[in-house]
């Protein structure tokens, strides 16, 4: 196995001797108020550059993004490259606190990084309080020049980024909820490329996809919603899965699309239907209590020729808790796994951790019930410091942070079942300490604590394995049976099915401190999120870069 990744390699660079070294893209990142109407109602909106969803950022593998961030709102600003690995260079990560101290208003910064060993879609977001609601676009990877797509070249990409859009400004929701300690107000709408199409009382624009018969299209799909996983269909057509998180799957073919926030799915659409008018639609999953905003929102594919007053073609959304739709998706990931895009999936582990991940009330004298709701992994709930971890780390600041996270559950419980004591969490700032290239798994397991719920939990700095996941408690003997170490799909964001578990793999060959937390920014808000503080290695090469001499400071 170790052979032919290193003999892969070597013939992928006498190959293609002369590209080693990619370009250089210069790019710059207005953050500007902009008045925006959507809903029949209109409210201003941190945006980048005046247009949501944003601009998109289009790279080829292993160019350097050289990107201007200026500031131009009353806001604090962080922009996140969500999935970029961020090879060494940790300080253009973004995440507020955790990698830098914010973008003050009228200050601006320079992201600095490089895209190594990565392919396909993925998104930029603000990292930084509920920002990213409308501050977020795609990347677009483009595979080094000279280098084919490992299945046939659709003739265009098509963006379609899905998000989520609140009539009250976002930050009044999320400051709101914070101090009344319930949750957030759900979304009013979900939209297709910044728009929600028809809404009750209102005509509301949608997105059109337009398309020739006989023709194919890449669609490059992104969840930027804040709080909600979403299914994805076209009325009458199939889609080809081809990548996930800028990752090449093994092909398949589905009819619907399961995303969750931070994740990305490229799949191929074919135009081999009768000319004509299809309904491109985006409704949520929760199989569990948790309100969500359940607006299924709309757009079309629209063929050629179409006559102007043809019906349109409908489709039968999943219901909302489908369940069995979101496992068969997730089960068809494979990674390609192919000579030329091996999965280095580790096979051995140095650190096995058990990460309970849910949500719990603390009590809270100033709240509407006396109590707020939190969120926690391992019972901590993680709280920002007010300096950047990544600085406290490489300057030795002490005081910032402690690397005592637990790798597991402090007093081992039934997780998911119906228990109903250990609700209060605790407060900390810890950081799980790795040697450079030590191999890690985690075992995501949700917990059924007050409710149990899907989370999409995402990890910066690397890629992980997908190896196993199940229903109900992990069993340490029986499950790592069933593990797929061959052609796992590989990620950066995972859906931890609700009251299951998942397991993942990585190996921590990055340095720096690398955030994971639930992508339901809801839940990162009230704690569900940590760091992994990976150390240098010994040779120079293995060490984090100095930082840039104007990396914010707090
Ligand atoms: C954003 O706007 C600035 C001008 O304010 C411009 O220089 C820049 O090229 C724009 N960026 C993109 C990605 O369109
Ligand atoms: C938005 O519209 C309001 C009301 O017309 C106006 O006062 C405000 O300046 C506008 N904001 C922006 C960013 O254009
Ligand atoms: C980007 O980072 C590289 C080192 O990784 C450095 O050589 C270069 O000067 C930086 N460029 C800018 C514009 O900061
Ligand atoms: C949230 O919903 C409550 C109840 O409907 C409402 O009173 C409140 O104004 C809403 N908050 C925001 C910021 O929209
Ligand atoms: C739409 O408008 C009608 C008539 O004004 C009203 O009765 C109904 O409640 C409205 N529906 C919604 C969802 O606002
Ligand atoms: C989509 O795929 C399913 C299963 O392979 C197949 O039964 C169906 O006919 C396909 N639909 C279209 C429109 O190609
Ligand atoms: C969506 O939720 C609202 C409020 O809970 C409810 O009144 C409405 O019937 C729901 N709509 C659908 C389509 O489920
Ligand atoms: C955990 O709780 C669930 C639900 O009550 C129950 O079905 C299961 O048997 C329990 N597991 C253990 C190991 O006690
Ligand atoms: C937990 O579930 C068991 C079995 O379903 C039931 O007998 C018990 O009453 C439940 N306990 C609580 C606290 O809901
Ligand atoms: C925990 O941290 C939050 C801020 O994130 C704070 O409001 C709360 O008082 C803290 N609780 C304790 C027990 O320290
Ligand atoms: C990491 O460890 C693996 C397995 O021991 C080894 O093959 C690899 O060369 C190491 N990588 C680095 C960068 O040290
Ligand atoms: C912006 O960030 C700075 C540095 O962390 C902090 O002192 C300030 O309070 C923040 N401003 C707001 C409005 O949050
Ligand atoms: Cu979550």
């Amino acid at each position: 196995m170790a052979y032919r990744v290193v003999a892969a390699v070597l013939v992928a660079a006498w190959l293609f001797p002369a590209l080693a070294e990619g370009a250089v893209r210069h790019y710059k990142f207005s953050v500007v108020m902009k008045n925006m109407t959507r809903l029949c109602a209109t409210k201003p909106i941190v945006t980048v550059n005046g247009t949501f969803p944003g601009p998109p950022l289009y790279a080829r593998e292993d160019d350097t993004v050289i990107l201007r961030v200026v500031n131009h709102v009353q806001y604090n600003v962080t922009i996140h490259w969500h999935g970029v690995k961020q090879l060494r260079t940790g300080w253009s990560d973004g995440p507020a606190y955790v990698t830098q101290c914010p973008i003050q208003p009228g200050q601006s910064f320079i992201y600095n990084f490089t895209l190594t060993g990565q392919r396909g879609t993925l998104l930029w977001h603000a990292h930084i309080s509920w920002l990213r609601a409308t501050v977020h676009g795609a990347i677009v990877i483009l595979p080094k020049l000279g280098v084919p797509y490992p299945f046939p070249k659709p003739h265009k990409d098509v963006i379609i980024v899905l998000g989520e859009w609140w009539k009250s400004d976002t930050e009044v929701v999320i400051n709101q909820a914070m101090q009344s300690g319930l949750a957030p107000n759900v979304s009013d709408s979900h939209t297709i490329n910044g728009y929600p199409g028809p809404f009750p009382n209102c005509t509301s624009q949608g997105y059109t996809l337009h398309v020739e018969a006989g023709k194919t299209y890449k669609l490059r799909i992104i969840n930027a919603a804040v709080n909600d996983e979403l299914f994805f269909k076209i009325a009458g057509h199939n889609l080809t899965v081809v990548e996930v998180d800028a990752s090449y799957t093994k092909p398949f073919t589905t009819d619907t699309i399961f995303i969750g926030p931070g994740q990305t799915t490229t799949a191929i659409l074919t135009a081999d239907q009768p000319v004509g008018k299809y309904l491109i639609a985006i409704s949520p999953f929760m199989d569990t209590v948790v309100a969500v905003d359940n607006f299924t929102a709309s757009g079309f594919l629209r063929y050629k020729g179409t006559h102007a007053f043809s019906a349109t073609a409908l489709t039968a959304m999943p219901p909302q808790n489908a369940t069995p739709v979101t496992n068969t998706f997730t089960e068809s990931l494979r990674s390609l796994n192919s000579k030329q895009y091996p999965a280095a999936v580790p096979l051995t582990v140095d650190h096995s951790l058990l990460f309970a991940i849910g949500v719990g009330i603390n009590p809270c004298a100033t709240c509407v019930n006396g109590s707020r709701a939190v969120a926690d992994i391992n019972n901590v709930s993680f709280v920002l410091p007010t300096t950047a971890l990544l600085q406290a780390h490489y300057y030795n600041i002490s005081g910032i942070f402690t690397d005592d996270f637990p790798g597991n559950p402090p007093i081992p419980y039934n997780y998911t079942g119906n228990t109903t004591t250990n609700f209060q969490t605790t407060n900390g700032t810890k950081v799980y300490r790795l040697a450079f290239n030590s191999t890690v798994q985690v075992v995501l397991q949700g917990t059924a604590l007050l409710a149990p719920e899907s989370h999409p939990v995402h990890l910066h700095g690397y890629n992980f394995f997908v190896v196993g996941r199940g229903v109900g408690n992990y069993d340490p003997l029986k499950d790592p049976k069933k593990f797929n170490l061959v052609d796992p799909s590989e990620r950066n964001t995972v859906s931890v099915p609700t009251g299951g578990w998942t397991a993942i793999r990585f190996r921590a060959d990055n340095p720096g401190v690398w955030f994971l937390h639930c992508h339901l920014e809801v839940h990162t808000t009230w704690g569900l999120k940590m760091a992994f503080l990976v150390d240098n290695g010994k040779e120079p090469n293995q060490s984090i870069l100095p930082p840039p001499s104007d990396l914010p400071q707090c």
